[in-house]
């Protein structure tokens, strides 16, 4: 009885130091059990292996590509979760697309966790839109990561904390979504797709919170040449 007290209080006590949510969670509409790879993932790119409810991504070195596996799910407003273990890669990323090309992505380090917009303009220079950074997250042990997006807005908590941003493209239609691993070794778990129920106090809420996550100043314009006297 005190040790069921005693879990609970932890649980209430890491509930409330976790920042707000964007959106709550509804109806589950994509749960794969990872007992086995899904006849419809994409998974060409590194070797991708289920066992025991764990997904595993290793980069292939001779394919020179981070390693990938998309699911194809064509969504709009929704809540993603899963937990991650980086055990011998580099980096890994939840990465969601539209029909064409990138659109969101949260990046997962070793110690750190970033949410961006990719470049989605088919044309000229790969520039992607950071969003702030959180530091000091253990991605060697395993860790819970949501992801939602809804409307404008993308949104992910690691560790309690957030990184977050908004951007019209973010309201487009979603094709499909998945992870990406960098060098060996991305375990990934208790992957979940919610119905997003939007949080109507986040508009309110957001402003302050990004006082308290600053947004990283924008890449130095490329330097122009000296005119000569
Ligand atoms: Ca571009």
């Amino acid at each position: 009885m005190l040790k069921s007290v005693a879990l609970c209080t932890l649980f209430l006590a890491a509930a409330a130091s976790a920042e707000p949510e964007l959106a709550f969670a509804g109806k589950a509409i994509f749960e794969p059990d990872f007992k086995s790879v899904g006849t419809n993932w994409m998974t060409r790119v590194g070797t991708w292996t289920v066992k025991d409810g764990v997904l595993t991504g290793v980069e292939r070195p001779e394919q020179k590509h981070g390693a990938v596996c998309r699911f194809p799910f064509p969504f709009s407003n929704a809540l993603i979760t899963f937990e991650y273990r980086i055990t011998g890669g580099r980096m890994a990323s939840l990465s969601v697309n539209d029909a064409k090309d990138h659109m969101a992505r949260l990046t997962l380090t070793p110690t750190s966790v970033q949410a961006r917009k990719d470049d989605n303009d088919h044309a000229g220079p790969d520039v992607a839109v950071p969003f702030n950074i959180v530091s000091n997250i253990d991605g060697k042990a395993w860790q819970t990561a949501e992801m939602a997006l809804v409307g404008d807005w993308l949104w992910t908590r690691v560790g309690g904390k957030l990184s977050f941003g908004r951007d019209p493209l973010f309201a487009k239609a979603k094709a499909n979504f998945g992870f990406t691993v960098g060098g060996e070794g991305v375990e990934f778990r208790n992957l979940k797709v919610c119905e997003a129920t939007p949080n109507a106090e986040w508009e309110g809420l957001a402003e302050a919170l990004r006082a308290k996550y600053p947004l990283p100043p924008p890449p130095a314009p490329a330097k122009k040449k000296a005119k000569k006297e």
